[in-house]
């Protein structure tokens, strides 16, 4: 299996570039469900340690339905089939550069939450403009066992998120443990709760947000993903249900432009446009490095060929 590493803010994405299952025929939509459903341990096995690593997130490059699109690509965490990812979209267009398949300018992607288009703009800088995100509940409280009440707003932008603002917990690395303790057990919850997108999706993120003491950068945030791990970069999606949030307050106007920085201090810039159904397009912008090509192996007689699952 032939894999090309990159991370994008500290963020790492492995693209899987052959040797994946077969997926079948049908919309992107459909063959991401084929790959939750039936092969979990496959995907499981190339983001789990030792092959892989935690925070890694896998976009497994698949024929897209769109002949405009140059790729169709399904994203996964050690956890979960992922809608969209923003910082994988990145990587992915950075190793697309690399291995010669695309060049400077802006190209089509097919995701299972819908095409986004991507302009590289040098051979790591990157802007995605994503599918439309929105707000569906402002204000939900939640009662978090070991934590009380907290309030959050749901949001959806390729994933769906539990958005928290202002932060109960200064966003900070040195806090890294005691923010990942508390924004899982809000995600369990709001599966206990029931509390989720229009249609009972899941809480999948959860996001804090915090301000920065840097007069440049609009926030910092935390955000936890489905594997439990935090995203090292300010993590695309989430900021686009973020920025879905800020337009529904009143709070950024279309087009103005605002830094929004991680836990670790990696940053997109972001800006929106209204959306045709209500929401906004966001616009993210932000750098990817390839770090790595490679071949995995999964030796028959290796006992941790499938990853180490504690
Ligand atoms: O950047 O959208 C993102 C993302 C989702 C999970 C990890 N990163």
């Amino acid at each position: 299996m032939h894999v090309i590493d990159s991370h994008t803010g500290g963020e790492p994405t492995r693209v899987i570039l052959d040797g994946a299952p077969e997926l079948g025929s049908g919309s992107l939509t459909e063959r991401a469900s084929r790959l939750a459903t039936e092969h979990e341990a496959f995907y499981r096995s190339v983001m789990l340690e030792p092959r892989g690593q935690p925070a890694m997130v896998g976009a497994l490059l698949v024929e897209p339905v769109d002949p405009t699109c140059v790729a169709g690509v399904i994203y996964f965490d050690v956890d979960a089939v992922l809608g969209m990812c923003g910082h994988g979209t990145i990587g992915l267009t950075v190793t697309l550069a690399h291995l010669g398949r695309i060049g400077i300018g802006q190209h089509r992607i097919e995701t299972s939450a819908g095409v986004v288009t991507v302009n590289l703009h040098d051979a790591n800088t990157v802007t995605v403009t994503n599918i439309e995100s929105r707000r569906v509940r402002q204000g939900v409280t939640l009662n978090v066992a070991g934590y009380g009440q907290i309030t959050g707003d749901v949001a959806y932008g390729g994933n769906w998120f539990f958005i928290v603002d202002p932060s109960p917990i200064p966003v900070e690395p040195a806090n890294i443990r005691e923010l990942t303790d508390m924004t899982v057990a809000i995600r369990e919850a709001s599966i206990t709760h029931g509390v989720g997108g229009e249609k009972g999706e899941p809480i999948d993120h959860v996001i804090f947000q915090d301000d920065s003491p840097d007069p440049s950068v609009h926030s910092r945030n935390f955000v936890l993903c489905p594997d439990d791990n935090y995203d090292r970069s300010p993590c695309g999606t989430g900021s686009s249900a973020r920025l879905a949030c800020l337009a529904a307050d009143g709070c950024l106007a279309p087009g103005q432009e605002i830094i929004q920085q991680s836990v670790i201090g990696s940053s997109y810039r972001l800006s929106y446009q209204p959306g045709p159904n209500g929401g906004i397009i966001p616009s993210i912008t932000g750098q990817a490095f390839v770090m790595a090509e490679a071949n995995l192996f999964f030796d028959k007689d290796d006992p941790f060929r499938n990853g180490i699952d504690t």
